[in-house]
């Protein structure tokens, strides 16, 4: 047999059902089997399965463990070791354009396509739990007959039941590939190594371009720990139900399940980004919060930049925004100040450890961009633009018929005449009335091809961060931009994060919902404990960064914007540095500190409302004070720390008094 990859022609039917392949019962999870019985047990059942690239004994032992164990569960047709190099991902692109899972982008250079099945089309937050011996390490003490909005918990036995009942003989009749990757540079103290098996080789494509995927890797590692990720989508052969647009994939079953205490990710059943892109939210936020936690640092949903002002003074700031709320758009903004540079590091998420001087640093542990296609455009953000002109996967979007691409906010920046193909297929003029790209298509592509990425972007080291930025969309009562009291005070602040979010059943209008930290769907563990590492960070030698809210987004009566937000925001950013530096531009309001009137440089903005961008409406706030009181006691019980407590009701006292 040849041993195509990914090539359903040379696939032998596989003779067993899922759940049936021989030997399958005798096998316990392999923190459970010492080595040399897997040694004896396993290895030669590899002998089963052909390697079809790559040196299997090669790799560290604990990775030959790993993937011995998970061959015989999941009892793959054949191992592909992957190197990371371009002739590996050339070759992987020729078998998925020969199958049908990719299109060419023929006007862009070595881009591409996907159309996923349309039920895998986003990330399943109600498929997405927690595991840990004890339900208090994942999730607080609520409030009686309150349920938890942050990480959700199951049991060790209902997590065994759940996953036995799908990972075993899952990749029946297909390829295990072995992803070896790091999540920030190779060798940093504060990377970390991650091994993926997978058997969709579009997630090995964007794997590769989300994260450092190379055989460095595998030195790197030597006889260390990694994080273990398991991925499949959950169709084995032979194929019962019909596979639509070549996307094998299990809806009904789907299943991401984390294993903190293991330092595992099992994921089934999607292929759409953060459910099977495992270093991302998976890895680099859920997993990666407890291991900070463990040994003192912080994974964060953030973005980083460096902004340098005309005197060429720099410095680093890390925001963290709910989904949804233009955190790539403002990673890469085109400052709307003459004379200011935004170099962006990272456009997602932030890894940050204090140093032994006390100061903080910062990395991106990831290596590509995975945003939101809709929306942007060479207005609202013209450097993603540039960085997804070649070597770029875009999944669910619309093709135009010269092979460019096409998604909702093109609009004005493609002839009305276009011919245009939906993301489902369908033929399409701008102006139908259906989306002709899915609202979470995205565009998948290297991080180094952003035209302002930071020349430090892969510094070891990290940068250094001056200040922490939380931020959300606040249609009312929240002015552009405060500075909180102090460390403790802006903990509070990111803990009662809010952002307007468009209702499940749309017609009912949007929504505030809570977003803590804008971690909601990240947290990996007791949210009340995360807070209380927040609070712990605050001693010595640390020097704790100054935190900030922003908000773009208020209206006036009209319900217009009162800030014309994109790379104007660059002047809300300057008050921020002014403020690190110690200037004397705020003055102290009831929420914090906030901007002296005329200390945000609004030269050449046209009318601006100062008074209405800033103002504090007292009933607003008495309310939201009350509100989000409420919500911190009843999501975190007695895990609520006492600082956190404190710092609601001092806020409700100044407010009080207003
Ligand atoms: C993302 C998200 O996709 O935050 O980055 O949802
Ligand atoms: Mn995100």
């Amino acid at each position: 047999m040849e041993l195509g990859i990914g090539d359903d022609k040379s696939v032998e039917q596989y003779p067993y059902q899922q759940g049936e392949t021989p030997g399958m019962a005798q096998v316990e999870e392999e923190t459970e089997i010492p080595f040399y019985e897997v040694h004896e047990i396993v290895v030669p059942h590899l002998g089963h399965v052909p390697i079809a690239k790559g040196d299997f004994h090669r790799l560290p032992k604990k990775v030959q463990k790993f993937i011995a164990y998970y061959c015989d569960l999941l009892t793959p047709r054949g191992l592909y070791i992957c190197d990371g190099t371009v002739k590996e991902a050339d070759e992987v692109v020729h078998k998925l354009l020969e199958r049908g899972t990719l299109e060419p982008l023929e006007k862009l250079d070595n881009c591409f396509i996907c159309r996923t099945d349309p039920a895998d089309v986003a990330r399943v937050e109600s498929k997405t739990w927690i595991s840990t011996k004890q339900k208090h390490d994942t999730e607080p003490d609520c409030k009686e007959g309150v349920n938890t909005i942050m990480a959700h918990w199951r049991s060790p036995e209902e997590a065994k039941k759940e996953t036995s009942e799908r990972f075993p003989g899952c990749m029946a009749g297909r390829m295990m590939y072995v992803i070896p990757f790091s999540m920030g540079p190779i060798g940093s103290p504060l990377a970390k190594v991650g091994v993926q098996l997978t058997d969709s080789n579009y997630v090995l494509l964007c794997m590769r371009v989300m994260a450092r995927v190379s055989e460095k890797v595998w030195d790197a590692l030597g006889d260390n720990d990694f994080v273990k990720c398991v991925h499949s989508m959950g169709c084995p052969r032979p194929w019962r139900k019909k596979v639509v647009n070549h996307w094998p994939c299990n809806p009904e079953k789907i299943l991401i399940a984390h294993f903190p205490e293991e330092r595992k990710v099992k994921s089934y059943g999607s292929g759409y980004g953060g459910n099977s892109l495992l270093g991302k939210k998976c890895f680099a936020l859920r997993i990666a919060s407890v291991i900070a936690r463990d040994e003192g640092w912080m994974a964060e949903h953030m973005l980083i930049m460096g902004l340098t002002d005309p005197q060429g003074r720099e410095h680093y700031l890390a925001a963290a925004f709910p989904s949804a709320c233009g955190k790539t758009n403002l990673a890469m903004i085109k400052p709307g100040l003459p004379g200011w540079k935004v170099l962006c590091v990272g456009d997602d998420i932030a890894w940050m450890k204090f140093d032994e001087t006390g100061q903080l640093f910062g990395i991106n542990p990831e290596a590509g961009f995975f945003g939101v296609a809709p929306g942007t455009n060479w207005k609202t953000n013209p450097n993603a633009m540039h960085s997804f002109q070649a070597n770029t996967v875009f999944t669910n979007i619309a093709k135009t018929e010269d092979g460019g691409y096409y998604w909702e906010g093109l609009e004005d920046e493609l002839p009305k005449d276009t011919k245009i193909t939906t993301w489902r297929g369908e033929p399409f003029k701008i102006g139908d009335p259906i989306k002709a790209a899915h609202p979470n298509s995205r565009f998948c592509c290297p991080a180094a091809q952003c035209p302002i990425i930071h020349p430090k972007w892969e510094d070891p080291k990290g940068v250094p961060i001056d200040a922490l930025i939380f931020g959300g969309r606040r249609p009312e009562g929240v002015p552009l931009v405060y500075e909180s009291f102090d460390w403790n005070h802006g903990v509070m602040v990111g803990a009662q994060l809010k952002s307007e979010t468009t209702a499940a059943a749309e017609f009912k209008g949007k929504n505030i919902m809570h977003d803590p930290m804008a971690m909601r769907p990240f947290m990996g563990y007791n949210f009340g404990h995360y807070l209380q590492h927040w609070l712990n960070l605050n001693k010595a030698p640390n020097k704790v960064p100054k935190i900030f809210h922003v908000n773009w987004f208020r209206v006036d009566k009209e319900g217009k914007f009162l800030w014309p937000g994109f790379g104007e925001n660059v002047r809300v950013l300057d008050w921020i540095c002014k403020r690190v530096r110690g200037e004397d531009v705020a003055f102290k309001s009831p929420i914090g500190y906030m901007p002296k009137k005329g200390t945000i440089n609004l030269e050449g903005l046209g009318p601006i409302d100062w008074d209405a961008l800033f103002d504090l409406p007292r009933e607003y706030w008495q309310q939201d004070c009350k509100e989000t009181q409420k919500f911190l006691e009843d999501q975190l019980g007695k895990d609520l720390p006492k600082e956190i407590l404190e710092e609601c009701k001092k806020q409700t006292e100044r407010i009080s008094k207003m």
